[in-house]
Formats: C-alpha cells, structure tokens, sequence
C-alpha cells in the first residue's frame, strides 16, 4: 500500500531542486537532522498546552523537546520569553498583534508594495480587516525608509501598534528610532524579523529586542530550519497573553514534531559554522548586487546589506517582473516577481525581480558561483528570444549545481 503518486511528486521536486540554482530569498535548504526530526513520529502526538500543562497524557518526551526548543531558543537571540508553537509566521503575527491591542485599533506598518508583509496591516490579510490599518512607504528618490515621514505619519494617525521588519528591504533597520517614535503616540512596536533573523543571531543585524515589546519570526529563512513561526520577548505580562493567544485563541494542538526540528535548527544556529554561513550569504549578496549594478540594472537602494536585493528589471530591461521570472525558471535559475515601491504594474505583473543567497550559499555557492550564475542571468535576458541559447545555459546550470548537492 505505498502511495506511488506522491512519491514519484517528491522525486520530481528533488530533481528540481537540484538542478536548479534557488534564488527566493525566503527559502532554504534544512540540514539532514532537521528533515529526520520534521519527519519522525512526535507527529503522532497531541500535546494541546505548553510544557508540565498539557491536555493529554504521554507528553513526557514532547515536553522535554518543547523545552529544549524554548532554552535554545532563547539563548539564539537572548531573550527572556518565547513561544516556539506558532504553525506559520502569519499565525505568529496574529498572535502577536492579538496579544497587544484590541479589535479596531489603528495599527501602522509598511506597505507590501514597499517590502512590508500582507500581515502587517494589508486590506485583504485579518491585519486589514481586524484593524484599522495605516501603511508608511519609503522614500520615491531612494527607496530607503524615511524615519521623519514615518514619525509624521504616526502623529497624524495614532496607531496603537507601530510594525516594522520587512519581505523585500535591503537595509539595516534603526530599532531605536522606531521605538522613539512608537514612545513619541504611546504605541507598542513590534518588529517581524522573518528575512533577517539569522543576522540578528549572529550580529551582522542589530537586535530589535532592546526595543521592541514584541519580536516574530519564522524559522525557515535564514534561519534554516522547518517551515513554522516564533514569538519573543522580554516583557513577562505580554508572554502570558502571547501564549494564550497562540493557544487556545488560535491553534489547537502544536506541532510536536515541527518543534522538534525547530530546536535542531536553533542547535545548529548555535554553532560558530553558522555565524560564518550567514557572513557568506551576505558577501555573496553584495557580490551579486555589485554584479547587475555594474551591468547596468537598477538595483533598489543601490546594493544591499542583508541577504537579498531588489531588480527593478522594468526599469532596466523593460519587462515585468513575472515576464522575468518565467524566463528564468525555463532556465533552471529561480527568482520571484516582486512588486516595487510605487510600482504601476499590478502585483501579478510587477516590476522587479527579489534575488537572495541564502539557500545557494547552504549548497557552497561561494561569490563566484554566484556571479557565474548572475551573469547567466544576465545573458538569458539578453538572448531572451533565442531558445537554443537558453536551452544551452539551462544546461549549464544544472551542470554547475551537480558540483552542489542538498544537505538532505
Ligand atoms: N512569503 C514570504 C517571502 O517570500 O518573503 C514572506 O512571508
């Protein structure tokens, strides 16, 4: 009784993976520990409650795996309180936002246009439709975010919830200043780190735990563990309502076995071999960025200093984003369409192209992998009409990652 079709769907997708390079900068490649743990038999298990305060019995085993989960976790990012349940970052969120302001508050964060999140306050997200929701962009000449614009914007509005992390950014953000303006309306600040929480663990991002009354995450990015989300902080008061959000209020049992391999990425995240793996993704992401500026394309606030950068590729080539992506992927090189800021395409369209490093940089891409495949890049749009060409860099981008087998 062995179910042939999906398992022939998963083969497929190995083969897919490894042939082509993976450019989405929200994924990753999970190490071999992290798979057996996500696919062992703590899936069996209901454990509706926390650690010691469960609604079932048998919960001995989970309990200590949901501890050393939450130890682990808090030592990553050095903080007091967290809760490891959340099945996604937009269930964290919602717990999250939940946990410190009341239906019909006004809340502010960035735009998703401008690289902001749909959980973040967008129209058609619970964000929208459960709050009044207000969005800050950046800046039309720069696209760098405008601390003054955002403290005005506050003023004018008075949210009781400023949010700051974003999807598509690639600078540092300044967490004080948010906090001094979320202080300046008595607002809370959180901040979702979902894209740069591996740089915060290792300290080539500033931690916003200093400032912030709440932190989320997600754990499959640069974090490089199972798909799943994560909430800290380090006031006592909002951790007992982050946990009673999260449960009862909105998940029933947690995922015992996700959890588990939520505490093998964190090990691993622990060690001095990850501090080095997140320094490698960013050098490779400015290599690459360097790359396309030197080649002409517009890359949004002119390079990068995280793990990804932004094509306006409307701009420097004159197709859309998804026109772009298409290409690509006939290719075996995979990006995502991404709208920009002020973009006049619609999202489904857009103009620009995200490009990150983080999974390739799990394989041993070094900059110069990256830069052979970003000049790939660079001639298929080129030849963008030439089928046989593509055909034949197709080829050798599967050849290339031959050299770059997965971890699992
Ligand atoms: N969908 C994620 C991303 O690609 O950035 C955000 O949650």
């Amino acid at each position: 009784m062995i179910d042939q079709k999906i398992f022939s769907i998963i083969d497929e997708e190995r083969k897919r993976q490894e042939e082509n390079a993976e450019l989405i900068a929200s994924e990753n490649f999970v190490s071999q520990e992290v798979l057996r743990a996500q696919g062992s038999i703590l899936t069996n298990k209901y454990a509706e409650g926390y650690p010691k305060k469960r609604y079932y019995g048998g919960c001995e085993f989970v309990d200590e795996a949901e501890d050393l989960a939450r130890e682990r976790l808090k030592k990553l990012f050095n903080c007091e309180y967290c809760n490891v349940q959340p099945y996604s970052g937009s269930t964290a969120n919602m717990a999250a936002i939940r946990s410190l302001i009341e239906h019909g508050d006004t809340i502010l964060g960035m735009g998703v246009d401008a690289g902001g999140h749909l959980t973040h306050g967008y129209k058609l997200s619970f964000s929208g439709r459960d709050y009044n929701s207000y969005s800050y962009n950046v800046e039309k000449e720069t696209y760098l975010l405008n601390y003054d614009e955002v403290e005005e914007l506050a003023l004018k509005i008075k949210p009781k919830l400023i949010i700051c992390g974003y999807s598509a950014y690639s600078r540092p953000l300044d967490f004080a200043r948010f906090r001094k303006i979320a202080d300046s309306v008595s607002a809370y600040l959180m901040a979702d780190i979902a894209h740069i929480a591996g740089l915060v663990a290792t300290g080539y991002h500033p931690s916003p735990l200093p400032y912030c009354d709440i932190v989320t995450s997600t754990t499959h990015k640069t974090l490089r563990g199972p798909r799943g989300g994560i909430i800290m902080t380090n006031n006592p008061e909002i951790a007992k309502k982050v946990d009673k959000n999260i449960f009862p209020g909105i998940q029933g049992g947690p995922l015992e076995h996700v959890i588990a391999a939520k505490a093998v990425a964190f090990y691993e995240d622990l060690q001095d071999s990850y501090k080095d793996y997140i320094h490698q993704v960013i050098l490779n992401a400015q290599a690459m960025a360097k790359f396309f500026i030197d080649k002409g394309y517009s890359i949004l606030t002119g390079g990068t200093d995280n793990h990804l950068f932004m094509i306006d590729i409307k701009k420097s080539r004159n197709m859309t984003g998804l026109e772009c992506q298409k290409l690509l992927e006939s290719c075996n090189i995979t990006v995502n369409k991404n709208s920009i800021p002020f973009d006049d395409e619609k999202p489904f369209y857009a103009s620009g192209i995200r490009i990150g490093t983080p999974a390739m940089t799990t394989r041993g891409y070094k900059e110069e992998q990256f830069i052979e495949i970003a000049n790939y890049i660079d001639e298929i749009i080129t030849h963008k009409d030439d089928r046989k060409y593509l055909d034949a860099i197709k080829e050798k981008v599967s050849e290339l990652n031959k050299n770059y087998p997965l971890p699992n």
